[in-house]
């Protein structure tokens, strides 16, 4: 089957790893032919004169099994010379670590985008380095960095509010400048038209897979799409699993709850983005909810605690598109 899936960058890659492995398991040797991811762009910055794509680097690194899976960011065994010196030398953030290897990424990405390479085109070459089984395209070529804006209207970078202040600041809205004039990568568009089922990771909904829908071409196609829709949930039991999305559901005015965040994916019928919904087991008392918003309620263990977990999640997911 050819599979899409949206998704951010934890959450995401844990996901993405479980769909390649359930791909694996169904007898399907090149997975990269089969599965395209669409990767939210909205937390890439600059700093210290090199370009960061946090989730893409998340997933890549995710993929090749190279990541730092403890920490959820970075690579495994990373050092941070580069970082002090970046630090004696008043450049950077201080609290924000670079760590040596990773640095290598971002000077990469740097140096070809500077040779004039697309997002698209630098992610393209950096995928020739390990063969992840999987196809990642950046959500947009555009430059669309999340921008936190806060109560008294003073704005941030999302990197700041989140890695500073922890979200600690409450958020009026989240905005991506430039964003109602990207388009869509090249090949997303068209993956999702072509795609057998479109999956929504079960990601941050308002800075991970937000960002991705704010893109109007990628929405359009979404909510055009022949192919079944279908979303995991990243909150179980009212809470979420790990980060701060709830404090990002809450600034948009969704409860963290698996069936308030369905509604506000919305179904299809409904030009949402829906068909199909993955409840957690502990959240199966709100299946009857998601159900009356014309969305198919599936419960289903959610934990992704290992590959084997996140493949049998995967499975469930591509068993309720039917394919
Ligand atoms: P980020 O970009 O690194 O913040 O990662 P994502 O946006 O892709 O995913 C973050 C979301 O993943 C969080 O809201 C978590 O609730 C969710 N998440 C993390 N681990 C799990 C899990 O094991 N199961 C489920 N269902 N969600 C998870
Ligand atoms: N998160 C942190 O909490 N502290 C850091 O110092 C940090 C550095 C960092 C460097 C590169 C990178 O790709 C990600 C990094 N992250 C760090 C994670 C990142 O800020 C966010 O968790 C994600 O963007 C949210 O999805
Ligand atoms: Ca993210």
């Amino acid at each position: 089957p050819r599979i899409v899936v949206l998704a951010g960058g934890v959450g995401g890659s844990k996901f993405v790893l479980g769909v390649r492995e359930a791909l694996r398991r169904r007898g399907v040797s090149d997975t990269a032919d089969a599965l395209t991811v669409v990767v939210n762009t909205g937390d890439d910055l600059w700093l210290s004169g090199v370009r960061l794509q946090p989730d893409v680097d998340s997933i890549t690194y995710a993929l090749a099994g190279v990541n730092d899976a403890e920490r959820g960011w970075g690579r495994a065994g990373d050092s941070e010379r580069v970082n002090r010196e970046l630090q004696d030398w008043g450049t950077g953030w201080p609290w924000f670590t670079l760590g040596d290897l990773d640095l290598g990424t971002h000077l990469a990405r740097t140096g070809w985008l500077r040779e004039g390479l697309t997002p698209t085109g630098v992610i393209e070459r950096m995928s020739r380095r390990w063969p992840l089984g999987a196809r990642l395209l950046p959500m947009t070529d555009a430059e669309v960095d999340t921008v936190v804006v806060l109560e008294d209207d003073s704005r941030l970078h999302f990197q700041e509010w989140w890695t500073r202040h922890r979200a600690a600041l409450a958020p009026r809205r989240f905005e991506n400048p430039g964003v109602e004039a990207a388009q869509p990568a090249p090949g997303v568009a068209e993956g999702i038209t072509s795609a057998d089922v479109v999956l929504i990771a079960p990601s941050n909904p308002v800075v991970s897979i937000g960002p991705i829908l704010a893109v109007a071409g990628i929405r359009d196609a979404v909510t055009a799409a022949a192919a079944p829709v279908v979303g995991v949930s990243p909150i179980i039991g009212g809470a979420v699993v790990r980060g701060m999305a709830d404090v990002c559901l809450t600034a948009i005015g969704v409860e963290t709850s698996a069936a308030a965040v369905a509604a506000h994916y919305c179904a299809r019928a409904d030009g949402g983005v829906l068909d199909a919904w993955l409840l957690a087991e502990e959240d199966s008392g709100l299946a009857a909810d998601v159900g009356s918003r014309g969305i198919r309620p599936v419960v289903a263990p959610l934990w992704m605690t290992d590959v084997a977990a996140s493949a049998a999640i995967a499975e469930t997911a591509l068993a309720a598109a039917e394919v």
